[in-house]
């Protein structure tokens, strides 16, 4: 417990504000043309009671820039939190790439990541069930590389052309603007039941990969295969991952309903105090390398964005770490202005003809201009290069450097000819020479119409609590739907993937799966295509699971940033804190003294200890861990405020590590834990060494099937 030592908290805390303030403190105020102000408070007026003068120039220019303050949001990923941060390569891979990022082991390229959620506008709660955004800038020496991933390895569609209408189903439906930020409402799955390629991403979508617990416990994936090139201009097929140091995990949907009201910028806050904390998120980054060859190896097209590479065929080797270790001075001028194109390449990088990448191709570009007003973006300072840009682009809106010289073309003799071109062999980039030899068709190739294997494979690899979780997810999504058609044609597409898994959702929903459905994708192809050509395949099994798949087999090695609630009030145990406190922030954990009001406390030692939060002020759901010291004067005081009772029993039904010293036990037989003592989770008089692996296991999942009873 950091609060321990108010005093020097509010020390660092000052000297923190008193950096922030530096610049503007050695300022003195004036309008944009740096004319000195002397009151920004009242308008310029004919008489005490005006009227106003319209030639107050000073009114004006305040309120112009206001008036002017929002940018368009993102269409998509409106809701997001950046961090700065530096990437370190852990060994030369010139034999597949000659990108200097994946050569030179001694750089220490920056990067500045922007996580996100999808459908909700800018406002909207972080913990919505949704895919996230995980974009990530890095400015390398040979320019800027934009990996704009999600946390999820797939996505909905194959083709860029549908995805208007995905989005447009998914967001608020438009003659009410209802619901925000969430996927369950009927456009969506009348799209998605109407769409089987969408399975795979909606099965992830269901899954507890789409609440997690914190930006910085969940994976990155570019989705899309890419190509690496060496210097002789071989190529390489490629998948990028980042692999969180702090491995993967979720909250409870029950817990994500509940923090979106108790704290609707979670994720923001966290991912924010862990950098300002100093507990550096870090993630490696991983890459699934196929050899040229083997592109027509697998059963399914490496090509269809719809499909990942199951890490149980091809590993993937781990090349290096990002480490975000500096929040944003400025939330407009860098996260909100941060421009991401999946178009940003540099030499040793290259596409495929993955036909939803080359729509993103266009598409980026295309919404900067709309989001930021100009081709200028890149002057924008989060978006400069780390390298000098020269070319004869010239002027367009907001231009802010100052080109020299009499040339703005190419070929010239005035400058010399330059800027001058540069060959490959000196660096220059140089598209990767695929030989293309076809017709021009709108159509889609056969090898993208396998929509279930992919699913069920997911479904099979997942241990029974994610599979519960799942089949909950579902029932709660198309319970809301309206439409008895739209929740049928989706149980009959989940019954392709898993019958048990569409058997418990019918459950759910009180109603049958159909036997068929008339023509499962018949809009979503052409008006002249061959339908029967492009039904969904029959489900294949090449593989039986895929451990990487499964949240049960990620990283459960560390404790650290896990916040720790400490109930206590005056005249706790300060022997009982100290024998934890120390080791468990050792571990990198944070403990929280949680007690009936604000201030200070008392220990039994008379000692004056800071609150962290006055119990009515926070909730259970904010934390990942509970302790309870002993103090019989402090457990009297607890039992008091009824809103304890209910802290601990959500925390043990959100399958939280618990744990009690002496008379905390008391608390304990006062809630539903009191019958639950010989939970793995539940630590009375142990060890802190036993509380430090219930926390670091995240949750005790196998008491899943008792706390569903418990009716908070
Ligand atoms: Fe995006 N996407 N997207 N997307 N996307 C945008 O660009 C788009 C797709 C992703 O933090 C937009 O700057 C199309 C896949 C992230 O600023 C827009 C298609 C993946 C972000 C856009 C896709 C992504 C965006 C909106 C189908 C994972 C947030 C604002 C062809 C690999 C970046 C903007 C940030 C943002 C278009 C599909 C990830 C409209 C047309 C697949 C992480 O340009």
């Amino acid at each position: 417990m950091k609060e321990q030592n108010p005093k020097k908290k509010d020390t660092k805390k000052a000297k923190d504000l008193e950096k922030d303030t530096k610049e503007i403190k050695d300022s003195t105020f004036t309008t944009n043309q740096g004319v000195k102000v002397n009151d920004t408070n009242n308008s310029l007026k004919a008489g005490e009671r005006g009227a106003t003068l319209l030639e107050d120039f000073l009114l004006r220019e305040k309120i112009t820039n206001f008036d002017h303050e929002r940018i368009p949001e993102r269409i998509v990923h409106a809701r997001g939190s950046g961090a700065h941060g530096y990437f370190e390569l852990y060994e030369n891979l010139e034999e597949y790439s000659k990108a200097g990022i994946l050569n030179d082991t001694s750089r220490k390229t920056p990067v500045f990541v922007r996580f996100s959620t999808v459908a909700g506008s800018k406002g909207s709660t972080d913990l919505a069930r949704d895919v996230r955004g995980f974009a990530v800038k890095l400015y390398t020496e040979e320019g800027t590389w934009d990996m704009v991933c999600n946390n999820m390895p797939i996505f909905f569609i194959q083709d860029a052309m549908k995805f208007p209408d995905l989005i447009h189903s998914v967001k608020p439906e438009p003659n009410r603007e209802i619901p925000q930020a969430a996927s369950a409402h009927d456009t969506f799955y009348d799209f998605v039941s109407h769409t089987p390629e969408t399975l795979h991403n909606q099965i992830w979508l269901m899954s507890d990969r789409a609440i997690p617990r914190s930006y910085r416990m969940m994976e990155g994936f570019g989705i899309h295969t890419f190509r690496l090139i060496n210097k002789k201009g071989e190529a390489h097929f490629v998948k990028f991952h980042w692999k969180p140091m702090l491995g993967i995990h979720s909250v409870t949907w029950d817990e994500a309903v509940k923090i979106s009201g108790a704290d609707s910028d979670f994720h923001r806050r966290d991912l924010w105090e862990a950098i300002e904390s100093g507990h550096y998120p870090e993630w490696e980054l991983g890459l699934q390398i196929i050899p040229e060859e083997d592109e027509h190896k697998f059963d399914f097209d490496l090509l269809d964005p719809t499909k990942l590479i199951p890490e149980e065929m091809v590993p993937v080797k781990r090349v290096g770490k990002m480490t975000l270790n500096k929040n944003p001075e400025n939330f407009f001028a860098e996260t909100e202005q941060v421009a991401f194109l999946p178009g940003h390449i540099i030499p040793g990088i290259d596409f495929t003809n993955d036909p939803l990448l080359q729509g993103r191709l266009f598409s980026y570009r295309d919404t900067q201009l709309s989001r930021l007003g100009s081709p200028n973006f890149h002057q924008i300072p989060i978006n400069r290069p780390v390298i000098p840009t020269q070319n004869n682009q010239r002027d367009a809106k907001m231009q802010t450097s100052i080109p020299k010289g009499k040339t703005a073309y190419f070929p010239n003799s005035i400058s010399g000819g330059c800027p001058h071109l540069s060959k490959i062999s000196e660096g220059a980039f140089h598209a990767y020479e695929e030989r293309i030899d076809a017709n021009k068709i709108r159509s889609r190739s056969e090898s993208f119409s396998d929509h279930f294997s992919q699913p069920a494979l997911f479904y099979r690899s997942l241990s029974s609590w994610e599979k519960a979780h799942l089949a909950d997810a579902y029932i709660f999504e198309l319970g809301k739907c309206t439409y008895d058609h739209i929740k049928e044609r989706m149980l009959w597409l989940l019954n392709q993937i898993d019958e048990t898994l569409a058997g418990k959702v019918a459950t759910g929903l009180g109603t049958d799966i159909p036997n068929n459905i008339k023509q499962p994708i018949n809009q979503a192809i052409g008006a002249d295509a061959d339908v029967d050509r492009h039904q969904p395949g029959p489900k294949k099994t090449y593989l039986d699971e895929d451990p990487a798949l499964s949240q049960a087999n990620t990283k459960f090695n560390s404790i650290e940033t896990r916040q720790i609630a400490v109930l206590a009030t005056n005249g706790f145990s300060r022997k009982n804190v100290s024998a934890i406190k120390d080791k468990l922030e050792k571990e990198g954990a944070m403990l929280h003294i949680v007690a009936p009001q604000g201030g200070t406390i008392l220990c039994d030692s008379n000692t004056e200890h800071k609150v962290h939060a006055p119990i009515m002020t926070t909730e259970s759901v904010l934390f990942d861990a509970v302790y309870i010291p002993g103090g019989q004067k402090s457990i009297q005081g607890l039992l008091e405020n009824k809103k304890y009772i209910k802290f601990i029993n959500e925390a043990f039904k959100h399958c939280k590590a618990i744990a009690a010293s002496g008379e905390g036990e008391q608390m304990l037989d006062k809630t539903y834990v009191s019958d639950y003592k010989d939970d793995a989770a539940v630590l009375i008089n142990k060890k802190p060494e036993e509380f430090i692996k219930a926390i670091s296991n995240h949750r005790n999942w196998d008491r899943m099937e008792i706390t569903d009873q418990i009716p908070i």
